[in-house]
């Protein structure tokens, strides 16, 4: 399988095979093709080039399925932990516009002071192993190719083994990674002496790979108890971070601000969000903005989500955010739904393309309240930095639990995180390298001292050994998974039953895990309603019932409730009887042929059948019935006798006939269609005549087969039946020639 096919599986035994001896194509992060573009007739701004396979947003049906990508690079995260079906998400994603794949590590990888082999789910959580990050990347070569743009690959470098994992990800091609030492300080209580002195080893790693960074400012953001009142201390994370960053030699344009508007709805949240977002960009601004949701303030709710990720999306096209992530309610169930994910990458094309050039017909204002808030904020971070400084530095305002106060800065609560300079994980681990120190590896910080054995390989140290494993990448060291009992390949054989089979299962997480998610109402307040739900499910048959949403919509008068649960049943794909794809042509080309061919219809509802609501809303423009393609039709109401189909087309001249029939019993639906064609007949019209019979029991096969020249089901479109006619008509006219 060295490419994949739309309409082909990606094999994950193919992905596993020969595993230990496959390396990365390339390194390094891509951002997008940015221009112009033109599609449909229309001129995009902030654009990049469409994919070669993509699946457009649902309203594209209207506009020849164009996909218009927004300019900036679209994260996902995706993170339900089994590599093997995260892989086959990865591909859904970016199907949808994603082209920065985040793994999340389910296990809090910070608290491991080492690299981890294998897939060792059993630890509490998902860490990031070299096998992972090789089978991903690997798919995500072939990924790449078949959408035809490059696709970055992303986690996190933290944790007393940061070094060593940036060392790992340029090995296997991670292109992008968060690296911020605050946050080993802050968050997972490192110590901070140790923390930057990883953080220098490891931004000297990610520059050589020329991998993106993301800095940890966000995490302030996400901990403090009014995220809004951290925005002075925002800046000055991110201030910390890419000074370092720069130093040690990452580019400026791959140093990315983690930015996250810190305030959502019903906080009026643009007065807080947007001058914060100025204010940043102002300060940063030869830095990249990588915004992400406020997922703080999210709740199970998936609407409520979308909207406050739509605002966010607002301000990102404000203030041109570089890298747009894309979250979800499920950060807040602490379930990994990926269709979630793929609806957040399509709210934000959908946001992001919708906006297009909004700052080419708008100016921010710069005076009055965005002015004055965003200078505000500045000031605040400035005299917070001064602060810092005299107080000796950042480790001493650790100390002093300057970060993560609940007070706006300068106003100060005492409730700040408190570090201590020699305490924490790794406290005095820190040794000052002897004089004739010497480590023959690529891209080191600092003091090296290689000279002493070869005056040559001054700039290059693992000359000395004849190339690092970043030169020989067949010096790596692949170990498989260690653990019997839980590995990926015990958990294929568990569902191979499933994969690439007859046998389907619904899915949430992983493959055929039979979880369904159902959405419930009930006339009556919220804690019955719960309970209510629960056993619904259970009567449902399903299993392990849990409430995943609940909504009151009015105390006593009903409540929303959504649960998940999962069932015990396999659905045989052989015994299904999938339905005939009607195809369709171009609404342009469809409207071009009618002009220069005109076709007129006689329609009704035929027999004694009054139904006439489906036919309408076929033939009328309204809801993009034949009409709207400009083709005259003649109504002839219902209960039309079957004859007069034939003697109204014959008198109007035209050229197809639409028989509505609902009504299924004794068959009559078939029975009236081989009555019509038999009419046509015998008034020798037959062949100069397009039948067709519509109606919720018609099958196209068997209306076939009772001599109509097409029929048309449930659910059945004007653009349908207009391709259908202009194609038929081609054809008559091909054999009248
Ligand atoms: C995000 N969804 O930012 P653990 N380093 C930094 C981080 O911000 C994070 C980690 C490491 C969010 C995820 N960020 C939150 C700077 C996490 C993760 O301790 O192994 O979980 O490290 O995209």
């Amino acid at each position: 399988m060295d490419k994949l096919k739309p309409n082909q599986k990606l094999d994950i035994h193919h992905i596993l095979k020969d595993l230990d001896k496959y390396h990365p194509k390339k390194r390094g992060w891509v951002w997008r093709e940015q221009g112009d573009i033109k599609l449909r007739g229309f001129t995009y701004k902030q654009a990049s080039p469409s994919l070669k396979n993509f699946v457009p947003l649902p309203s594209s049906s209207s506009l020849d399925g164009i996909d218009p990508q927004p300019d900036c690079v679209v994260t996902t995260e995706i993170a339900s932990g089994r590599f093997e079906d995260d892989i086959r998400r990865m591909r859904m994603a970016a199907y949808h516009g994603a082209d920065h794949v985040m793994v999340i590590r389910t296990a809090g990888q910070s608290h491991f002071d080492g690299l981890l082999e294998g897939t060792p789910q059993g630890v509490g959580g998902i860490p990031v192993t070299r096998k992972q990050l090789r089978a991903q990347r690997r798919a995500l070569d072939l990924i790449e190719e078949e959408v035809g743009r490059p696709i970055n690959y992303h986690s996190y470098v933290s944790g007393v083994a940061g070094p060593e994992i940036a060392v790992l990800f340029t090995e296997e091609g991670v292109n992008g990674a968060h690296q911020d030492p605050q946050y080993n300080v802050l968050y997972r209580n490192i110590n901070m002496i140790r923390s930057f002195v990883d953080a220098a080893e490891s931004k000297k790693v990610l520059a050589y790979a020329n991998m993106a960074q993301i800095d940890g400012a966000h995490n302030a953001n996400a901990t403090a108890r009014d995220a809004w009142k951290v925005m002075p201390e925002l800046l000055v994370q991110h201030a910390i971070n890419s000074v370092f960053s720069e130093k040690i030699g990452i580019k400026p344009e791959n140093i990315a601000l983690s930015t996250v508007p810190p305030a959502a709805s019903p906080t009026p949240d643009l007065k807080l969000n947007l001058p914060y977002a100025v204010a940043l960009r102002e300060f940063f601004d030869k830095y990249k903005m990588r915004a992400q949701m406020n997922t703080k303030y999210m709740d199970s709710s998936t609407r409520e989500a979308t909207v406050t990720h739509v605002l966010n999306l607002l301000v990102s096209r404000l203030t041109s955010a570089d890298i747009q992530s894309t979250i979800t309610p499920d950060e807040g169930r602490n379930v990994p739904w990926h269709i979630y994910n793929i609806e957040a990458l399509d709210t934000a094309k959908q946001a992001l393309v919708g906006m297009d050039d909004i700052l080419g017909m708008l100016d921010l204002k710069t005076d009055g309240y965005l002015y004055e808030k965003k200078r505000e904020i500045q000031e605040r971070a400035i005299l917070m930095m001064e602060e810092i400084i005299e107080m000796g530095g950042y480790f001493k305002a650790v100390e002093a639990g300057m970060f993560v106060d609940s007070g706006e800065y300068p106003e100060r609560n005492a409730d700040g995180i408190s570090r201590e300079i020699d305490g924490g994980v790794g406290k005095n681990s820190v040794i000052a390298r002897d004089e004739d120190y010497m480590a023959p590896v690529t891209a080191h910080y600092g003091y090296n001292n290689v000279a002493q054995y070869d005056e040559n390989a001054k700039d290059d140290p693992a000359k000395l050994i004849g190339g690092s494993t970043f030169e020989c990448p067949e010096k790596i060291q692949f170990i498989d998974e260690l653990d019997d009992s839980d590995n990926v390949y015990l958990r294929l054989e568990e569902t191979e039953k499933y994969r690439d089979s007859k046998w389907l299962k619904p899915e949430v997480e992983w493959l055929a895990d039979g979880t369904v998610t159902v959405d419930l109402f009930f006339p009556i307040g919220l804690k019955i309603a719960q309970e209510a739900a629960i056993l619904a499910g259970k009567n449902m048959n399903l299993k392990d019932v849990e409430v995943i949403h609940k909504e009151v919509l009015h105390p006593s008068e009903g409540t929303r409730i959504q649960i998940k649960g999962k069932v015990n049943f396999d659905i045989d794909m052989e015994a299904l009887k999938i339905p005939e794809e009607i195809k369709t042509i171009s609404e342009d080309e469809i409207v071009k042929y009618v002009k220069d061919n005109p076709i007129k219809v006689i329609a009704g509802t035929g027999g004694s059948d009054e139904h006439s609501v489906g036919i309408r809303e076929v033939l009328d423009i309204k809801h993009g019935g034949v009409e709207k393609f400009g083709i005259k039709y003649t109504y002839l109401g219902t209960s039309v006798p079957i004859e007069k189909f034939v003697d109204a087309a014959i008198e109007m001249d035209a050229q197809c006939i639409m028989m509505s029939t609902i009504i299924s019993h004794d068959d009559i639906h078939y029975k009236n269609m081989e009555k019509l064609h038999n009419y046509a007949i015998e008034k020798g019209v037959r062949d100069k005549l397009i039948l067709l019979a519509g109606g919720t029991q018609v099958t196209p096969e068997i209306a076939r087969k009772y001599k109509m020249d097409q029929g048309f089901g449930r659910g059945t479109k004007g653009i349908q039946i207009a391709s259908f006619l202009v194609n038929q008509h081609k054809a008559m006219k091909l054999n009248e020639n």
